[in-house]
């Protein structure tokens, strides 16, 4: 077990990085990535007393990714834990690659082409100096060190015009680790987007003009030369010095003067996560720390990894969050936000610690517990070893680097802007007219402070804007009330921060010429449950086979699947596929087929006197089906009925493993015609072959929105009278909704007649 390093990080989850004997390999003929599952701790460290070098990390136990020796795979697959290859023959994966480099070559290529292939270290800096020479106004390209091959260590740092002092700083870096190939793309093509969408690009020029980016593109040159060389290792990680110890080569990302020597770092030569002999002990870290420390006005700062599509932010040493973590939450969103809007790509966003695994000693941990720098880690595309893991297929390079770049464009203008203000959570589909409705505002200081913050809102658009106050709720949260207003208005609101600089920012960005808007509606809720309480569910249907993971109304216990708590915000009770979390990720999870839940009877009919807008139906629901043998094979089906059950339309077929509550808001009127016999139903099911499903609902809310009309009593005061004919014909004049009494859209003498007979019935 020589050069096996597990560490604890409590009785549950033990995460553990094996010594690498790839590290050593010069073929890698046979070898295998194979993505393996710890059921428990005693397979995780079964599995990773066999040595293999560990690609990708999940929290111990749970699946990862692993490369395998022969030797290494075959006792794997004599242990009996589950797994399955990603890729079957790791030298076929490199030999490919390589015949393609070698045939095309990393030679220089103009615009676009460039990246159309991976480039090796000469490549990538003959573009940081030939960007440097064609943009001399805006860029400079230093060398600001040696590693200890002698290789230079370069930086290009971009600014616009005139006097950069009081302009705020952004470091993005890559390669510290020489096998991840796509991060000296991506950060040449950040350098590269900047310049030359300068004067093009508004949001550009304006990051450029007014921050100071600073880009060092190869932090590990001889690591990344030897994963390029003919007799060098395309999976070499480290640097390539020497101690004298058993292996060459020191983890950079372990060896910054921060946590030094802590949880997630070995003292182990041999190991692909060995930390050096002392904090700084290569002359790469302390190149770029010293470069660093020169540079104080840098704000923020994202080190470029691959791969795993990860947003990551500190710490990496301790699980406990840093005061800051509103800001990393809100940036993290921004960014992991941006990301999906460029190419759908999903990258999941949160702190190094908990979302990947503990570990010391990490650039990001030292920019900013050591130099206040708001620090991240991006671990690039892919996701998985499936598509290649570091030897990413050439055609992936443009869309990483573009939705890379949108990360560094949410960051920067966060930055670059007094302050910014958005909307705290997705707008709700409408407004209340018989109560306020609460919306929360995030507000983050970039070059200032906040000094105030109104909700500016308006009732029709011939009306002037009110304020409301926004009160701090935690944090850079804050929240106001949009006062209730009249069924069938429009409200329409901005977001008004105010900062100390004077600059007054918006949210729209255009404040009242763009405002948001919510239609206005009176609501009849039809159901509401937040399931703490036996409101008449229902659990089986004769065509259920599950025997395990029976849908249960419980207070869920927490597992790798599973949520630890209910959606509602007070509560404790929801619908779960078997609540207790039992000795395994595995043990209490849907088996054996499937098991439907389904609503007690509603009544969503319209009311009387109502005119229908929609009907809205809204759920919090859980679902996971990413791990066990065979992930990502079963879903979900949401069915709805307006028969009471004797017939079902699917409202959605769930397949998305979000790792937490999602909450779902249906416009039903469009889907199936609401009737008094409605009712919900989900069937949750793990069909052959078999994997680790679960479910879970809470908070079902059917409400039917529109206005709802007085009918007789047109002024509403109680009394049937002369007053209400009064009223009806004023609402009449001013063509209100409820005076077109038959709704048929036009107001005439029907309408009159149609009121006459309201106010005879009544
Ligand atoms: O382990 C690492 O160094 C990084 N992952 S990788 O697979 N590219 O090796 C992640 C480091 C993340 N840690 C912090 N930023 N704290
Ligand atoms: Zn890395």
């Amino acid at each position: 077990m020589k050069g096996i390093i597990p560490w604890g990080i409590g009785a549950a989850a033990v995460v553990v990085w094996a010594s690498v004997a790839a590290g050593q390999a010069a073929s890698y003929h046979g070898w295998r990535v194979v993505e393996v599952e710890a059921r428990n701790a005693a397979e995780l460290d079964a599995i990773v007393s066999l040595g293999g070098d560990i690609w990708t990390h999940g929290h111990g136990i749970g699946r990862f990714e692993v490369l395998f020796s022969p030797e290494q795979y075959a006792r794997l697959a004599a242990m009996g834990v589950p797994h399955r290859t990603m890729i079957e023959n790791v030298q076929a994966l490199v030999d490919q690659e390589r015949a393609r480099l070698g045939a095309g070559g990393p030679a220089a290529g103009a615009g676009d082409e460039w990246y159309q292939d991976f480039k090796d270290y000469e490549a990538v800096i003959a573009r940081i100096v030939e960007l440097g020479a064609t943009y001399p106004e805006l860029a400079q390209v230093e060398t600001f060190g040696l590693s200890l091959e002698g290789r230079e260590l370069v930086a290009i740092r971009i600014t616009g015009p005139g006097d950069p002092t009081d302009r705020p700083g952004l470091l993005f870096t890559g390669t510290q680790h020489a096998r991840e190939w796509i991060s000296p793309m991506t950060v040449t093509y950040i350098a590269e987007r900047l310049l030359e969408d300068y004067g093009q690009d508004e949001a550009v020029t304006t990051l450029v003009d007014s921050a100071v980016v600073h880009i060092i593109p190869i932090v590990n040159p001889d690591g990344y030369a030897f994963t390029w060389a003919p007799d060098g290792n395309r999976f070499w990680r480290k640097t390539r010095s020497d101690y004298g110890l058993e292996c060459i080569g020191v983890d950079p990302n372990r060896n910054w003067d921060f946590a030094w020597g802590g949880e997630g770092s070995s003292g182990d030569s041999c190991s692909e996560t060995y930390r050096g002999p002392e904090p700084f002990s290569e002359v790469e870290t302390q190149a770029v720390s010293a470069y660093i420390v020169s540079h104080p006005e840098l704000a923020a700062h994202i080190d470029f990894h691959s791969y795993g599509q990860l947003v990551l932010s500190p710490w990496g040493y301790t699980s406990t969050l840093p005061e800051e973590q509103p800001t990393f939450d809100v940036l993290n969103s921004l960014m992991a936000g941006a990301i999906l809007e460029t190419h759908d790509e999903v990258y999941v966003a949160g702190p190094v610690y908990t979302t990947l695994y503990p570990a010391s000693g990490v650039m990001p941990d030292w920019t900013f517990g050591a130099e206040d720098i708001l620090a991240w880690t991006i671990e690039l595309r892919p996701e998985t070893a499936g598509q290649g893991g570091f030897v990413l297929p050439p055609d992936q390079i443009i869309p990483t680097c573009e939705e890379a770049f949108s990360a560094v464009m949410a960051l920067g203008g966060v930055v670059t802007s007094p302050l910014t203000v958005s909307l705290g959570e997705a707008l709700p589909p409408f407004a209340r007219a018989d109560e306020p409705t609460t919306l929360a505002a995030v507000v983050l200081e970039g070059t200032s402070t906040l000094t105030s913050l109104q909700l500016r809102y308006r009732f029709g658009t011939d009306a002037g804007y009110q304020a409301a106050p926004m009160v701090p709720e935690e944090g850079v949260t804050f929240v106001g009330e949009l006062p209730p207003g009249e069924a069938g208005q429009v409200a329409e609101f901005y977001i008004e921060a105010v900062a100390a600089s004077g600059d007054t920012v918006t949210d729209p960005p255009a404040g009242p010429d763009a405002p948001y808007a919510l239609s206005v509606w009176d609501v009849h809720v039809a159901f509401a449950d937040a399931m703490e309480s036996d409101t008449g569910w229902t659990v089986g249907s004769p065509d259920d086979t599950a025997t395990t993971g029976i849908w249960e109304r419980a207070d869920p216990e927490g597992t790798a699947a599973q949520p630890a708590e209910d959606h509602s915000v007070d509560g404790t009770m929801c619908w779960i596929t078997g609540a207790a979390a039992g000795s395994s990720t595995g043990a209490n999870d849907v088996d054996g087929g499937s098991t439907t839940l389904t609503s007690p009877r509603f009544d969503a009919s319209v009311p009387e006197l109502f005119i229908h807008e929609d009907t809205l139906l809204t759920y919090a629901r859980w679902y996971s089906n990413n791990q066990g043998a065979n992930p990502n094979q079963d879903s979900l089906p949401v069915l709805i009925s307006n028969d009471d059950g004797q017939t079902w339309t699917e409202l959605e077929l769930v397949t998305e493993n979000a790792g937490t509550w999602v909450v779902r808001t249906f416009s039903i009127a469009g889907i199936i015609e609401p009737t008094d016999q409605m009712r919900l139903r989900l069937i949750a099911r793990d069909e052959e072959p078999g994997s680790i499903v679960e479910a879970g609902l809470d908070d079902v809310e059917v409400g039917v929105i529109g206005i709802q009309c007085p009918g007789a009593d047109y002024n509403e005061d109680g009394a049937i009278n002369i007053f209400d004919f009064l009223a009806f014909q004023a609402g009449f004049l001013a063509q209100e909704p409820c005076a077109d009494v038959n709704q048929d859209g036009v107001y005439n003498i029907f309408d009159f007649l149609a009121f006459q007979g309201l106010f005879g019935g009544g």
